[in-house]
C-alpha cells in the first residue's frame, strides 16, 4: 500500500512529496524545505514511517533544502543528481537509476533546462511524476540563472515528459497559483508555453521574456543546497533548544511564529529592536514588547533577564534576526526571532498596540 503526502512551504511556494511503502515501513521524501524538517519529520514518524532517502529534483534556488537536516534527525540517504555539482550526497543520480523505498520505487529522469541537473522522479507504476521546475502546472521552470536552457528545458518536456502516460499526474516543485497537480494529456494540450503547436522557437522567445525578477534567497539557497543545506554551524542546527516550537533558520537562528507568541507572551521577554518613531508608528507594537533599538542592544542588553526567553521583533523580521545573534552571543540561551515581524504579527490580526492602519 502507497503512502502519499503533498506537502507545502508557504513561504517559497515549493511542495515536498512524501512516499512510503506501508507494508515495508519505508518512505522518500522529494524536495524537502529545510525550514519545514521538524514537521516532516514529525509527520514521517507519526505515520509510522522510516526514511530511506531524501530526493532533490535540483539544486534549488529559491530555498534550502532539508536533506541534511532531515538525515541527521532521521537517518536516510541523501540523493540528487550528479549532474547538479552538490557535494555531499550519499546517492549521487544518473539518469534512470532506480531509488526504492520497501517494494517500490522511483525512476529518476534527467530533465534539464531549468538547472543542468534537474531531474524528474517517476513513481514505477507511472501513474505519478515529481516534475521539480522543469514543468509547472500550465508553467515552467525559468531559464535565466543555473546554466538554465530554454532549449533543453523544451527538449525534456517534450521527448521525456509528455512521453509519459496520459493520465500519469504530476506533481511540481511549486505553485503560485494555489493549484496542486496536473496531468500529462493536460499539460500537452494547454500548457501556454508549450502545449499544443508550439515550437520550440516560440518557447525559446517566450522564456527569454519572462522578465521576473530573481528569487529572494537565490544567495543563500544555491550555495547552500551545493552542500545539500550542510549549515554552517552544524551543533546548533541539530540542538533544538525546546522551550517552543522552534524553527531553525538556515542563516544560523531560531525562529517561532507570531501566534504563539501571542498565546505565551505573558511568559515572554518581547524585545522590540525598532526605533523609536517606528514602534509609535502606524503598524503598532505588541502590547508588552520592551522597546531596545538594535544600535543600543549590545550595551543594554543587561536590562533583560537570561532567565525567561527573549523574542525579538522588528518590522519583517530581518533586523530582529541579527538582533537575536547579538544577545545569543551575549549569553542568552534562550532567544528566538519572531518569525515576519510584525508585518506578520498584522497580516494575522493579531492585537497591536497603537496600530493606525
Ligand atoms: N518570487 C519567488 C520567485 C521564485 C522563482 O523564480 N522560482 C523559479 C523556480 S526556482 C521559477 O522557475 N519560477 C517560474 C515562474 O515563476 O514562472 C522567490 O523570490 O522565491
Ligand atoms: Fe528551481
Amino acid at each position: 500500500m502507497l503512502t502519499f503526502r503533498q506537502l507545502f512551504d508557504p513561504q517559497s511556494s515549493t511542495y515536498s512529496y512524501l512516499l512510503g511503502d506501508r507494508t515495508a515501513g519505508e518512505a522518500i521524501l522529494i524536495d524537502p524545505v529545510f525550514e519545514q524538517a521538524a514537521r516532516d519529520a514529525a509527520l514521517i514518524r507519526e505515520l509510522g514511517l522510516r526514511l530511506v532517502a531524501t530526493l532533490d529534483t535540483h539544486a534549488h534556488a529559491d530555498h534550502v533544502t532539508g536533506a541534511w537536516l532531515l538525515k541527521k534527525r532521521l537517518g536516510g540517504k541523501i540523493a540528487i543528481s550528479a549532474a547538479s555539482g552538490a557535494e555531499g550526497a550519499d546517492i549521487r543520480l544518473a539518469d534512470r537509476d532506480r531509488v526504492s523505498f520497501g517494494k517500490r520505487h522511483v525512476t529518476a529522469l534527467a530533465t534539464p533546462g531549468h538547472t543542468d541537473g534537474c531531474m524528474t522522479f517517476v513513481l514505477d507504476n507511472e501513474s505519478m511524476a515529481f516534475t521539480g521546475d522543469a514543468l509547472l502546472i500550465r508553467g515552467c521552470g525559468r531559464t535565466d540563472f543555473q546554466q538554465g536552457s530554454a532549449h533543453r528545458l523544451y527538449q525534456s518536456i517534450k521527448t521525456r515528459i509528455f512521453t509519459l502516460p496520459d493520465d500519469c499526474l504530476l506533481w511540481p516543485g511549486h505553485d503560485y497559483h494555489g493549484l496542486t497537480a496536473t496531468s500529462v494529456a493536460e499539460e500537452k494540450v494547454h500548457n501556454p508555453r508549450l502545449g499544443g503547436n508550439i515550437s520550440e522557437a516560440d518557447f525559446v522567445g517566450y522564456m527569454q521574456n519572462l522578465g521576473l525578477p530573481h528569487p529572494r534567497q537565490i544567495d543563500v539557497a544555491v550555495p547552500a543546497n551545493m552542500v545539500c543545506g550542510r549549515p554552517a554551524d552544524e551543533a546548533l542546527a541539530t540542538n533544538d533548544p525546546g522551550w517552543a516550537p522552534l524553527t531553525y533558520t538556515f542563516a544560523g537562528f531560531w525562529e517561532i511564529e507570531p501566534a504563539w507568541v501571542e498565546e505565551h507572551a505573558a511568559e515572554l521577554q518581547i524585545v522590540d529592536v525598532r526605533d523609536e518613531d517606528e514602534f509609535a508608528g502606524p503598524l503598532g507594537h505588541i502590547a508588552n514588547a520592551q522597546l531596545l533599538p538594535l544600535g543600543d542592544l549590545e550595551k543594554r542588553a543587561a536590562e533583560l533577564t537570561k532567565e525567561r526567553p527573549v523574542v525579538t521583533v522588528c518590522r519583517a523580521g530581518a533586523r530582529s534576526a541579527q538582533a537575536a545573534t547579538i544577545l545569543k552571543k551575549a549569553g542568552f540561551a534562550k532567544v528566538a526571532n519572531m518569525a515576519g515581524g510584525m508585518l506578520r504579527w498584522r497580516a494575522q490580526n493579531l492585537p497591536a498596540q497603537g496600530a493606525r492602519d
